[in-house]
């Protein structure tokens, strides 16, 4: 984006989108300094923050992104414990999937800046400073260990499903949970992100921020010709962080929100919309997880059954454990 043009976005909607609410202290007791206050860049509007658990059923229905703000995490066993260490002592042999190099560091065409390594070694990378954006994705027992010590709010909890799927059909779950990427741990350095992408399931995914600050964009599906997708795939070539206005014009006819998010706070958004992250402050360190609501449920076998990584057998067992776990309504 010129210059002139970012002066002008930000003079029109600037004063829409700031976000005051912040937690001095990190997972595992880490120093944190998140206290001036942040601003939204361009005419984004802030991601909606709840303030109680119980204002979620009505948030899902909304189909929007939202933040369960404050110190939400804070009262999860695991807020006490978890920090890189842990993680690197309990999962450090386990091998993750990283990217290297500019931002955004995770693009998610096949590119040469992509490795695997076991997680001890992403994390050193990372705390070095070195631009490196890492994930591991959990298998069953791994993530069965990290969950323990998380209170998914109802609506998102997926352990009902995940625990048929390891009692009835074995290694499955594990193959299920690694090739789809379902709960993951990420750790990236300050100045690393993610591409503009939507997910290619259709599921809800939360994210619970431990140490540093993570920005995210998400964009309405409604509109999605204005984040300019790519024609096949899950990419669109849009940076909100740096929109380039000359190139991608209908952008400013976009609907997109933009939050900051703190340690201890916990983002939510639906599948279906475009979202991009800048880890913007210190190591970032986040859990993440997908889960899928009654309402989705019939939407999401169809996507698994479409997606080159699944095939009859997770599909048969995927729609045997949707069928008997008692998932969670919310209007959609
Ligand atoms: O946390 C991030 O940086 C990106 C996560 C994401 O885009 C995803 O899980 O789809």
């Amino acid at each position: 984006m010129t210059r002139a043009l970012a002066i002008a976005f930000a003079a029109c909607v600037a004063s829409t989108c700031s976000e005051s609410t912040f937690f001095a202290n990190g997972a595992g007791g880490a120093d944190q300094d998140v206290k001036d206050v942040q601003q939204c860049p361009y005419h984004y509007r802030p991601i909606r923050r709840l303030s109680a658990a119980s204002e979620i059923p009505a948030a899902l229905a909304e189909e929007e992104p939202f933040i369960l703000g404050g110190d939400f995490v804070a009262s999860w066993p695991g807020w006490k414990k978890w920090s890189l260490d842990y993680f690197v002592k309990e999962y450090g042999e386990s091998e993750s999937a990283a990217a290297d190099g500019e931002y955004p560091t995770i693009e998610l065409k096949m590119g040469a800046s992509y490795f695997k390594a076991p997680f001890s070694e992403i994390a050193s990378r990372v705390r070095k400073g070195e631009l490196v954006y890492g994930a591991l994705s959990l298998d069953y027992a791994e993530r069965s260990r990290l969950m323990e010590d998380a209170i998914v709010p109802p609506g998102m909890d997926d352990a009902p499903i995940m625990d048929c799927l390891k009692t009835k059909h074995g290694t499955m779950a594990d193959e299920f949970l690694k090739s789809f990427f379902w709960s993951q741990i990420f750790v990236g350095a300050e100045g690393t992100g993610m591409e503009m992408h939507k997910d290619n399931l259709r599921t809800e995914i939360w994210s619970a921020q431990l140490t540093g600050e993570k920005q995210l964009v998400a964009c309405n599906p409604r509109k999605s010709g204005t984040v300019y997708p790519e024609e096949y795939g899950d990419r669109a070539y849009v940076n909100a962080f740096d929109p380039d206005m000359k190139e991608f014009p209908n952008f400013a006819q976009s609907d997109c929100v933009w939050g900051a998010l703190q340690p201890g706070e916990l983002i939510h958004w639906p599948s279906t919309w475009y979202h991009q992250t800048k880890n913007t402050r210190g190591i970032s360190l986040a859990v993440s997880g997908m889960s899928i609501g009654r309402s989705i449920a019939s939407k999401f076998l169809v996507t698994l059954d479409n997606h080159i990584h699944s095939n009859d057998n997770i599909g048969a067992a995927l729609r045997e454990c949707i069928a008997s776990s008692d998932l969670p309504a919310y209007e959609k």
